[in-house]
């Protein structure tokens, strides 16, 4: 397979003017009708060659201008179909027979259950028919479905429905007219027996919109939240980025077999039944604020995405990462923002970072890829995100909105790149931003190593810089990035210090411009030695090294006015007593807590619980893969024995404080997944596995108890997993069985069944994932149970994934290959544990790059080889 250069690009010779599809449905043999309205492009040579794009395609017929086109005068090579000579401006007439149910991949058109579904970005369209399957071909579609009366009631398509009718054969037809020019990738067909939930919206200037959600018959009761969703991102668009919707209609679809969480096609939204159906006694509050945030983020796509697209798929951070700020935005201003902020920070800082250590690391823009798909990551949609987070706070809220008003404008209707955005948010702000272009060009996590000098007889305090990016593949040498520090100083009775910088109104709070690779500031006027908080709210997507002392840490975990930090200094203060106690583990010594970790959350545990939510997340430890990041060579088993070391004693020193809260927030009210309700829980909740984690017999009763009392998923899933995860078989194995049982016709809720399995710390957790693999309601074809199984396993049980025998990675490697001819575009995600062989001991990375080796040697689809070949290199 060969690579595609950006510096390669090239501007399409033919515009298309309209689009007219025909589909007659049939899960063995589909037909395609195609009629392209092509013209050339006035810039274009005369003499420019049409190419369309096609794969997998029975080609029937092609035809210019009602003239079939002699076999002489095309040429197909691989995925391309040429013809040399096209008039000016013609038709072409294709048409073309597809098999939706052999296609195992789910990308282009394909049946998931009953339902004909299809999922065309970035570059399924091209399984549909021949065509110009390039982003920044864009045209009006008019597409008509014909299907059978009794098994496809439901014809669905973009846009608005124009015409509909009967046919002989028992068959049916609907067409549909979507006027606004798109590219194919935003083009959607759906039909089969389906149920719509219908709702309306009224826009700003006072439009009806007609809302739909549709799905299949049992999953009624599960599509209120995701419509309230809905209705919640219309309303915040309009009032946070002055966007409408732009069509009368607005399609949301619910599908079981779904490679990513949603699509955002125009106007008819395709979901993973995962990312939508929502239920209080099936769903965590976890998965309702998930559901929540996506249905946003696809609907907020209307506008950065479909209204304005990318030039092409090296630009996809302009939809993606701008998207994904929106979502976060609109989930910190509905519910908790800094507990929104702390996760999407985790997230970004264990797997993000991750990716950028790795062999895969790539910029967020990259410069070339073998398979586009590959490039649907952390680093494109998590690290996009913060870098238009970061141009936010670099030059204002008010500013950047005048930027994005002045973007959809400008840009509306066009095909665009990077730069487009970028320029606009320098014009509005009259900021120079070219070295801030770099965070698109430059892979890796800069790292930033701070130090801070207090001259007492001067009384000045002088932070200095140092930023430095280590070397990805294919970029060794790294220049400066434009970074913004948030900081602020804190005195040492806990109160903000004021900051004098030259030239800047003093404050508390200030935002350091880094540009070289090293810099310092002096602060003025500083009676006493400070304690600097830096990084506040986590302004820029770096690690930050400063020598703090641990009762420094306490004291900004304490009074850091910035609640991030807050919760940072808390994460911070822990890992330096696990990275202590995994010391003494390697030494064969007794690992001992901290007593200054003890003392702070016994400080925390009793507080005035003014925010509960945060609090929650200041007592859970930091995870196993961040404290792995941290770590030069990964040492899995302290990692392991060092956290439960940890949380063991922290229950036995808090056990009454722990009882307390765990009491005290129980609920009284019904569910409902409201902020306060979600905060009561979760600190319930992990204040119970500490106490379950202290060992004392009643704690397993008391999540027995809440198990049986059945009131909601969070609370049953949060004991189930107490109990399965416990060394109590009598206690664990009849609630996994009941729990089955009770569950067995619900595939979503199935998949936490697995996970919580697969996440068992004990040594039968490998072959319990072989033995759930078996189970009926295991299915590898489908993605949510691959990634509940699999992916959970891999993931989040570190223990026995990286086992010495290398029976984890034989195991994953066994699923890639058989994924590889099914699904290329999972296997490629799935494989990506096995891909960080580097960072663990000789002996498991001799293992895993064995089955690296062992996979390599199979066909592999041009998804897998770019991956392999890259963590092979
Ligand atoms: N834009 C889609 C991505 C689908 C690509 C799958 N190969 C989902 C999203 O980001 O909204
Ligand atoms: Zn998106």
């Amino acid at each position: 397979p060969q690579a595609i250069y950006l510096h390669d690009y090239q501007p399409p010779a033919y515009r298309l003017e309209r689009t007219e599809l025909t589909f007659d449905l049939n899960e063995k043999a589909t037909r395609v009708r195609a009629r392209l309205h092509l013209q050339r492009h006035p810039e274009a040579e005369a003499q420019a060659p049409l190419v369309l794009w096609g794969c997998e395609l029975g080609l029937e017929r092609i035809a210019i201008d009602g003239q079939p086109l002699l076999e002489s005068e095309y040429r197909i090579e691989g995925e391309t179909l040429t013809v040399e000579r096209v008039p000016e401006r013609f038709l072409l007439d294709t048409e073309v027979v597809i098999e939706p149910a052999a296609n195992t991949a789910l990308e282009g058109l394909y049946v998931s259950g009953p339902i004909f579904c299809t999922q065309c970005e970035p570059e399924g369209f091209r399984r549909i028919t021949w065509y110009p399957d390039r982003p920044d071909v864009l045209a009006p579609f008019t597409t008509t479905v014909i299907g059978d009366r009794d098994r496809e009631p439901v014809l669905l398509s973009n846009g608005n429905p124009v015409e509909r009718g009967e046919l002989p054969g028992n068959r049916h037809f609907v067409s549909w007219q979507d006027p606004h020019p798109k590219p194919a990738y935003l083009f959607a067909l759906v039909a089969g027996k389906l149920d719509c939930v219908r709702d309306s919206f009224t826009t700003a200037s006072g439009r009806e919109v007609a809302l739909e959600l549709w799905v299949e018959e049992e999953n009624l009761h599960k599509t209120e939240w995701a419509m309230a969703s809905l209705k919640r991102a219309m309303r915040w668009d309009e009032q946070s980025y002055g966007r409408e919707y732009d069509l009368d209609l607005f399609m949301i679809v619910a599908v079981n077999d779904f490679n990513m969480g949603a699509m955002e096609n125009k106007g008819l939204n395709i979901f993973n039944s995962a990312a939508v159906l929502a239920n209080p006694q099936t769903t965590t509050d976890a998965a309702f604020q998930r559901i929540e945030g996506i249905v946003a983020h696809e609907y907020f796509h209307n506008w950065s995405g479909n209204r304005v697209t990318c030039r092409d798929w090296f630009q996809l951070a302009l939809k993606e990462g701008f998207t994904v700020f929106r979502d976060q935005t609109f989930s910190a201003d509905t519910n908790s923002a800094p507990v929104k902020r702390i996760e999407d920070v985790a997230l970004l800082r264990t797997l993000q970072f991750a990716e950028d250590a790795g062999p895969t690391a790539h910029p967020v823009r990259p410069d070339h890829f073998i398979e586009i798909s590959n490039f649907y990551t952390l680093t494109i949609y998590e690290k996009g995100a913060e870098i238009v987070r970061m141009l936010r706070n670099l030059i204002g809220a008010e500013t950047f909105r005048r930027g994005s008003d002045r973007y959809f404008e400008r840009f509306d209707g066009q095909a665009v790149r990077v730069e487009d955005f970028v320029d606009v948010m320098a014009e509005v702000s009259g900021l120079d931003l070219g070295l801030f272009m770099r965070w698109y060009s430059q892979a890796g996590t800069p790292q930033l190593d701070c130090r801070g000098e207090y001259d007492e007889a001067g009384q000045r305090f002088t932070l200095t810089v140092r930023q430095h990016t280590p070397p990805t593949p294919g970029q060794p040498d790294k220049l400066p990035l434009h970074i913004p520090l948030r900081m602020g100083l804190l005195g040492d009775d806990g109160t903000p210090l004021t900051l004098s910088v030259d030239g800047e109104t003093p404050g508390t709070d200030t935002v350091l411009h880094l540009t070289e690779a090293e810099q310092q500031w002096t602060f003025e006027g500083i009676e006493r030695a400070p304690v600097p908080s830096l990084l506040r709210g986590f302004s820029a997507p770096v690690r930050l090294d400063y020598p703090w002392s641990r009762d420094e840490l306490a004291h900004l975990m304490r009074f850091d006015e910035d609640g991030f930090n807050r919760w940072d200094a808390t994460q911070r203060l822990a890992l330096t007593a696990i990275e202590e106690m995994m010391t003494a583990h390697a030494a064969g010594e007794t690992m001992h807590l901290d007593a200054r970790l003890i003392d702070a959350f016994r400080y925390l545990l009793n507080q005035p619980a003014d925010d509960r939510a945060v609090l929650a997340e200041m007592l859970r430890l930091p995870s196993e893969a961040w404290i792995a990041e941290q770590q030069s060579q990964v040492d899995v088993d302290a990692i392991h024995a060092a956290r439960r070391a940890a949380i063991e004693q922290l229950a036995d020193s808090l056990y009454a404080d722990f009882e307390r809260v765990y009491h005290a927030n129980q609920s009284t009210a019904g569910y409902a997944p409201t902020p306060e309700q979600i905060a009561a829980r979760s600190l319930k909740n992990i204040a119970l596995s500490y106490l379950t984690a202290s060992g004392e017999p009643e704690t397993l009763a008391m999540a027995k108890a809440q198990f049986e009392a059945d009131d909601n998923m969070t609370d049953v899933r949060a004991a189930l997993t107490l109990l399965a995860h416990s060394d109590r078989a009598d206690l664990g194995d009849p609630a996994i069985r009941a729990f089955g049982e009770r569950w067995s016709h619900d595939a979503l809720v199935m998949d936490q069944w697995f996970a919580t399995q697969v996440t068992r710390p004990q040594p039968d957790a490998l072959e319990r994932v072989r033995f759930l693999m078996q189970h009926p309601a295991f299915s590898i074809k489908n993605p949510n149970r691959v990634r509940a199984l699999i992916g959970t396993f891999t993931r989040d049980n570190r223990v026995n994934f990286h086992r010495r025998d290398g029976a984890g990675y034989r195991l994953l490697a066994d699923v890639v290959i058989e994924l590889n001819r099914l699904n290329p575009e999972i296997a490629a995600r799935m494989i990506a544990p096995l891909t960080r062989f580097r960072r663990f001991d000789e002996a498991r990375a001799a293992l895993m790059r064995g089955e690296l080796e062992r996979i390599r040697a199979e066909k592999l689809s041009r998804n897998l080889h770019e991956v392999v070949e890259k963590a092979l290199a």
